[in-house]
């Protein structure tokens, strides 16, 4: 299962125009708030290093591509309406859309940087992107509190079933990836007493965010960073000790999505996420001009941000490793092709986890995988590595 990536943010800070450079489609973006209503669902890549090359072979994937002996691996990414102060009081278009980001793994938040639009997302001067980052943690926390206490409140009535109170919120909360012990670690973190009738609105505040937080991880992209006013808010943010924990990217959607349509057209060699292209073809002063102002740019950011915001997500925050499983013929499934799949996982999780997520009957018949660089033997137990060509060997 391709991890799932959710994109927020206020409206027309660039969520749409972050997903159609991502997942190469083309949902309608526009100056005007609100353009999206219904969510969009796509898939974008995270990059990889392919390890076919060291056995001097190309590979031949299922999902996704390779390019320069760099896998692009599948994610899915969501792009849904932009969210307003008071969206859980029904403010904009409300906080239901809300719901269509119930499975996903990790947040990207996208940042209109440049404070050209007010926090409703209307044409504005001078607006501080601080507000934004703050009031969406905010809405983020009110829509779990929502569900929170209709799961206290089911506790309330079930009394007499002596449910444990963790067991009822994992119920409750379950679409969203809450799990007993999350619950139970915030309890006891908070420090505020296994009652709930006891609890105040502050530590159902502090449960909710403590849950929210655990299973939506976030990266802020800072975007719209070709513009002048956005480079100087980065600037100042970035040195500020409050927004010190948080994974600010610098992006810039309109310059990746310059390179990707010139790549296509063959004017340059460009490979998302790179920190450099190749010009191909004679182009006109302004075209070149152009792309040279774009060099400049991926030479002061490292990048236009699109895959690193991505990757931030996936890699670091999600804490996600590629895995290969392999037949028992060299490098190949049972048809031949070479290194077809390439999974994410968590780095934590066992080669018979590993299995399980391969195919539930290798999971079960699971008698050990065999790691194909060394040919040794791992046992259900020993962890997986990143980056690891697996055989998994079973008894169906
Ligand atoms: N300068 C600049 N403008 C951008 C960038 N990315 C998006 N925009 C512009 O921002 C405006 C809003 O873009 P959308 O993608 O529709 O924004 P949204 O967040 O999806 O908005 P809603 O669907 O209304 O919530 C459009 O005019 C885009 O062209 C960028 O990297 N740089
Ligand atoms: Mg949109």
């Amino acid at each position: 299962m391709a991890p799932k990536i959710g994109l927020v943010g206020k409206p027309s800070v660039g969520k749409s125009s972050f997903f159609n450079v991502a997942t190469m489609n083309s949902v309608p973006e526009a100056e005007y708030p609100f353009t999206t209503v219904e969510p969009n669902v796509g898939e974008a890549y995270v990059r990889v290093e392919c390890p076919a090359e060291e056995f001097g072979k190309e590979c031949e994937p299922n999902t996704g591509f390779c390019r320069d002996n760099t896998r692009y691996v599948p994610v899915k990414l969501v792009d849904v309406a932009g969210l307003i102060p008071g969206a859980h009081k029904g403010k904009g278009l409300g906080n239901k859309f809300l719901s269509d980001l119930n499975e996903a793994d990790v947040l990207v938040h996208v940042v209109d940087f440049s404070g050209n639009k007010d926090i409703e997302g209307e044409p504005a001067e001078d607006h501080d992107p601080r507000e934004d980052i703050d009031f969406l943690e905010e809405e983020l926390d009110m829509w779990y509190v929502d569900i929170l206490e209709k799961g206290l409140n089911k506790f309330e009535r079930q009394r007499h079933d002596k449910e444990p109170l963790e067991n009822v919120l994992q119920d409750q909360m379950s679409a969203m990836g809450v799990r007993k012990s999350m619950v139970k670690k915030a309890i006891s973190e908070g420090d505020m007493g296994k009652e709930p009738d006891r609890w105040d609105d502050e530590d159902v505040k502090f449960l909710a965010s403590y849950l929210r937080k655990k299973t939506k991880p976030m990266v802020i992209a800072a975007n719209k960073m070709d513009l002048e006013e956005a480079k100087k808010n980065y600037r100042e943010i970035k040195k500020e000790d409050k927004y010190e924990h948080l994974e600010i990217i610098p992006v810039s959607v309109h310059a990746e999505r310059a390179l990707k349509k010139a790549d296509e057209k063959n004017a340059i060699n460009y490979l998302p996420g790179s920190k450099d292209f190749e010009i191909k073809k004679d182009l006109s002063e302004k075209q070149k001009k152009g792309l040279e102002n774009i060099r400049s740019f991926l030479e002061s950011f490292e990048g236009t941000g699109v895959q690193k915001v991505l990757e931030k997500a996936v890699f670091d925050e999600l804490d996600l490793v590629p895995v290969f499983p392999v037949g028992s013929e060299g490098l190949t499934d049972k048809e031949g092709n070479v290194l077809p799949d390439c999974f994410l996982v968590h780095e934590s999780i066992t080669a018979k986890d590993f299995a399980f997520k391969v195919h539930s009957d290798l999971g079960e018949n699971f008698l050990h995988a065999v790691d194909k660089r060394t040919g040794r033997k791992k046992g259900a137990d020993s962890e997986i590595k990143d980056g690891d060509i697996l055989e998994i060997v079973s008894t169906s």
